[in-house]
């Protein structure tokens, strides 16, 4: 019988600080500290691509100690959960030996470049009871909360159309590189397995139901970037179905001239329309035939969903590190036995795996492909 250790959890840790290691020094691994630290956690041990590199991750974040590899941490006696903040194709591996010895597990996205480990991850997860979260972290703007509580109380009537895009440019230009165009590193997919899960996870989180089928065109611009061949792509155009047959488009780039982090969800229902825009966080357009109006974050007005994700009164703006806050607020909770509402879990990170395999298949094929659970 496998024991669920966060409902017996006797031991201390449900108690003291949690002790968190942090394996990846760089923007993520900054993001990751900086929200553990936020959340009373112990910055115990973190490790990065090289022992140098560790230590000055250390010395610059504020750590207890650098370990020398990720294996090391994993093992430590001192650290209670793992933020794992490496390329993509290292995750897997890594959250299976988090798991394995028994810390609770924060892995970045995407969970694993392909559904078979993702599968695989996931039953361990569960089997082990054990904290297993991915950071779809756009789930915890304020205001996202609230788009999904208008959503389940039925403002919006019957959902009829979606309308949604993640763009971004910091691929524009031949001379633009990064591990994840490799995809040996970063995997098949590099914009719809780096952002278009984003997309998708937010949407499906708000709307309440799943895209149930979807046919998709990808681009790659540059075959071969940094002296490197490129086999990724660069931008997915996508025709979505969801289970109550509303039906969708959605565009994920990262060579759109001037977007920057443009994720953008508008929703199109019977009675009213929703739109967020996480460049800004803060305002929710909820459209409707007689007037339309913005509503501007505040918990006190908020929906309780909406009002527990914010610590400061409205007029103070919170931003994409807030909401990271709050994701690990989350996590850090569950590790003491609570459930929080809404928090992606590695169940979450096997549908994003699922989906960028329907992608890619439908690309392929320019077929339509099932994607429903
Ligand atoms: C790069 O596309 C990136 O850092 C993604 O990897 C993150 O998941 C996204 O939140 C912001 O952009």
């Amino acid at each position: 019988m496998t024991m669920d250790v966060r409902s017996t959890r006797t031991d201390a840790s449900a108690t003291r600080a949690l002790r968190a290691g942090i394996i990846g020094g760089g923007f993520m691994g900054r993001v990751h500290s900086h929200a553990a630290r936020v959340n009373a956690a112990r910055l115990a041990e973190i490790a990065a691509s090289t022992p140098d590199r560790a230590a000055a991750s250390r010395d610059a974040l504020g750590f207890e100690a650098a370990a020398d590899t990720a294996e090391q941490l994993i093992a430590s006696p001192d650290v209670d959960i793992v933020h794992i903040c490496t390329p993509n194709a290292t995750h897997a591996r890594l959250a299976a030996a988090a798991l394995a010895a028994g810390k609770h597990v924060i892995c970045e996205k995407p969970l694993a470049i392909d559904v078979a480990d993702a599968e695989q991850l996931t039953a361990q997860a569960a089997a082990s009871g054990l904290v297993a979260a991915v950071p779809f972290v756009y789930r915890y703007h304020p205001m996202v909360r609230e788009a999904r509580a208008r959503v389940a109380r039925g403002d919006l009537g019957m959902l009829l159309s979606i309308d949604a895009g993640y763009l971004q440019d910091w691929m524009l230009l031949p001379t633009d590189d990064d591990w994840r165009a490799t995809s040996a590193a970063g995997g098949a997919s590099r914009a719809f397995a780096d952002i278009g899960s984003h997309l998708c996870d937010l949407l499906e989180f708000i709307a309440g139901e799943r895209i149930v089928r979807l046919s998709a065109r990808t681009r790659r611009v540059f075959d071969e970037r940094g002296g490197r061949t490129v086999e990724n792509e660069d931008i997915v155009a996508i025709l979505v179905e969801t289970a109550s047959g509303a039906i969708g488009t959605l565009l994920i780039s990262q060579m759109a001239a001037g977007r920057r982090n443009a994720l953008t969800v508008e929703l199109h229902g019977s009675r009213e329309s929703l739109r967020f825009d996480q460049e800004n966080p803060e305002r929710l357009w909820v459209g409707g035939r007689a007037e339309s109006r913005i509503l501007v974050r505040d918990p006190a007005t908020a929906t309780p969903d909406a009002a527990r994700l914010q610590p400061v009164p409205a007029g103070h703006a919170m931003g994409y590190q807030d909401a990271f806050d709050n994701f690990v607020a989350d996590a850090y909770a569950a590790a003491r036995g609570e459930e929080p509402d809404g928090m992606p879990v590695f169940a979450d990170g096997l549908r994003a795996a699922r989906l960028t395999e329907a992608v890619l298949q439908s690309a392929a094929s320019g077929r339509w492909i099932e994607t429903g659970e």
